[in-house]
């Protein structure tokens, strides 16, 4: 047994020791519960100044042992000791990760809030010409006199490389932080001990649809920018076109997170003489693309047990998420492997493949920075569409299914502030933040840095609905996709279908005969705010970390183009009755100080998913016989607006501290 201490702030209990070591003018040392040392052996051995990477996993493996040690902590005092005990011990990454994993899951921490990422971790996601300036403010002008420096001091690539027209999408702060906490609220797990962090419902269909809407939400963004769909990496020999330098400073290992030349492309990898012990052969990630296309095409999965499920239902999605991820609830994992986490490492080690260069994992490797690369849509577009070949071999949803007897919408107009009707105006806004807590220079105090993000002007949906019958409630889902293709030609339903992307889904009470809706943008249950994803301050009441998971409330609508890019907007009011278990409706957001929840992309906590439809309905099946275009599917419970989105160059500043 054992006393543990925590530095903090008063001068009288400080220990000499831990004064000659960290040189505090003034501390405290605060006790914490004495208990048993967890035994951190296993977990030691991911060194502290290695490049942590959650796609491998022998650092996977270690993540979750120390996930577990925390978990089985009896109650929170315990929990804190324990975190106590590894802090200074573990890679501090890693320790992020199981920590934050931990907080997420444990019922006693639920209310906890963690300070965003970007504050904890802001090498992760702050360009690394930021830290030089940042140094010289905090070592020499006085806090009140600081100004922030920009995180766009140094962009990653130049104009010449077509690619960087969509820098500022996929190098966004909230964006990357989304992706981070997406997947600490829903880990895929190394062992069945894993299993209560990961065993959610339907945890591998929205595998499939969050990312699928990243996609989607990524060529939207494309074609705002005269930039082509992106390409599938369907050849796992071709050449990768696309290069990336990330810019970004690795804490853990003093250097640089590596770059990737363009035209590199996937070796076997066989870095058996690096601390990662990553070993995955090119033609061993075929086989598993290989055998699950075959199972797709057959529509049943080969279980462990040697017995099969039929992928051709409603759930063969979520068994589907599953094995293509790979969560541990896979249904056979020694037979689907490991496909898209290892697309990842080949992605990730593709400029080191054999360890000859001494050089660590790239951003492919890692929830928090993958994003930011070219190389993960390349990626993600290829497993979208093995997720496609799934849903198209489902029968296509009949009239009757998609229709709601009675239903009429009639209208959908888009009211925006200070704006023209249906056309959403967006354009470059400012913000200041403060990553403080996250650097260890001294001295310490506010450092804050100035970033630049896309927003949109707020805006309401007012949708005219009649009801012909009784009183009932509806399920509004509302999408957008882009109206023209590559060659500025309408495109065809079969491709269009797969570019919407989700802006909102709601429950309305719709009373006999005309019903006018409105719904402001900032209710949207996509989305958080910009104040929810930035916010340092980690003693929020009545919060639970969920509300870190969401998209950006400022990246809800695309870009968009100078002349206004042509978008068709659809409505669909469905029977709120068969979308939802009785009394179980989507939250209704109606204030805004709350914890905004963000359920689409990220689902409630402790609670089913909140829709019985599949997610992407209706638009995830192929359309019935004869609909080839978007007009052609619409039953009276639909409605499509045609409505433009125009982007302003001129930059909006906004001086708002987070
Ligand atoms: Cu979210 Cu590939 O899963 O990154």
């Amino acid at each position: 047994m054992f006393l543990l201490c925590k530095v903090l702030t008063k001068h009288s209990y400080v220990k000499t020791e831990i004064k000659k070591r960290f040189f505090y003018e003034k501390a405290t040392v605060v006790c914490v519960k004495s208990i048993n040392p967890p035994d951190l052996s296993e977990v030691v051995k991911m060194k502290r100044h290695e490049s942590f990477s959650l796609f491998n996993r022998k650092h996977l493996e270690r993540a979750h042992i120390l996930i577990r040690i925390l978990m089985g902590m009896p109650d929170v005092e315990s929990f804190f000791a324990a975190c106590v005990y590894a802090r200074d011990r573990l890679n501090t990454h890693l320790f992020v990760y199981a920590v934050s994993v931990a907080v997420y899951h444990r019922n006693d921490t639920k209310n906890v809030v963690l300070p965003s990422n970007v504050q904890v971790l802001p090498h992760l996601y702050v360009n690394n010409k930021v830290f030089a300036p940042l140094k010289e403010e905090l070592g020499v002008i006085p806090e009140k006199f600081r100004n922030p420096v920009e995180n766009t001091n140094g962009p990653t690539a130049s104009d010449l490389d077509i690619e960087h027209r969509v820098a500022y999408w996929r190098e966004d702060l909230g964006l990357n932080l989304h992706h981070w906490h997406w997947h600490l609220v829903y880990p895929f797990g190394f062992t069945e001990a894993d299993l209560p962090v990961v065993n959610k419902d339907r945890r591998g269909e929205l595998f499939y649809y969050m990312h699928q809407q990243i996609v989607a939400r990524y060529n939207f963004e494309r074609l705002s920018n005269q930039l082509a769909r992106v390409r599938r990496l369907n050849d796992f020999k071709e050449p990768i076109m696309e290069g990336y330098y990330p810019k970004l400073h690795n804490m853990a290992t003093g250097r640089d997170w590596p770059s990737r030349q363009p035209f590199s492309f996937w070796r076997d990898l066989n870095r058996e003489k690096s601390t990662d012990e990553v070993i995955i052969d090119v033609l061993q990630v075929h086989r598993w693309r290989d055998v699950i296309m075959n199972a797709i095409s057959d529509q049943r999965l080969l279980k462990n047990d040697g017995t099969y499920v039929s992928l051709n239902s409603e759930q063969g999605i979520d068994y589907l998420g599953n094995i293509i991820e790979a969560s541990i609830l896979s249904v056979n994992f020694n037979r689907y492997g490991d496909l898209h986490n290892s697309g990842h490492m080949m992605m990730g080690y593709i400029h080191d493949p054999d360890y000859r260069y001494l050089e660590d994992v790239g951003v492919m490797g890692d929830n928090s920075t993958a994003m930011r690369d070219p190389a993960f849509y390349l990626w993600h577009a290829y497993i979208d569409d093995i997720f496609v070949a799934h849903k198209e071999l489902l029968a296509p949803y009949t009239q009757a299914e998609l229709n709601f007897d009675g239903i009429t919408v009639q209208e959908i107009t888009v009211k925006v502030d200070n704006g023209r009707d249906n056309e959403f105006s967006t354009y470059f806004e400012q913000h200041t933040i403060d990553i403080n807590k996250g650097l260890d220079y001294l001295p310490r105090g506010s450092s804050p840095i100035l970033i630049s993000h896309l927003q949109h002007a707020p805006f309401t949906f007012n949708i005219q609905v009649n009801n012909s019958g009784a009183e009932r409630n509806g399920t509004v889902r509302i999408f957008m996709a882009p109206r023209e293709d590559e060659r500025n030609e309408d495109f065809v339903f079969r491709h269009q279908r797969r570019l919407f992307i989700e802006l909102d889904r709601f429950v309305v009470t719709l009373k006999n005969g005309s019903n006018l809706i409105k719904q402001p943008s900032k209710f949207s249950s996509v989305t958080i705010p910009f104040e929810q994803i930035f916010s340092a301050d980690e003693r929020q009441n009545n919060k639970t970390n969920y509300c870190k998971c969401g998209w950006p409330d400022y990246l809800l609508i695309p870009k968009g183009n100078a002349e206004g890019l042509p978008a068709d907007l659809f409505v669909m009011v469905s029977d709120a009755q068969k979308d939802f278990e009785p009394g179980k409706y989507l939250p209704t957001v109606t204030g805004e100080k709350e914890c905004k929840p963000a359920p689409e992309y990220c689902g409630l906590r402790g609670e089913k998913y909140p829709d019985k439809r599949a997610m992407g309905y209706p638009f995830d099946r192929l359309p019935r016989a004869g609909v080839s275009k978007l007009e052609q599917f619409l039953t009276p419970n639909m409605f499509v607006q045609k409505v433009d989105i125009k982007f302003d160059s001129k930059a909006k500043a906004n001086s708002l501290k987070v």
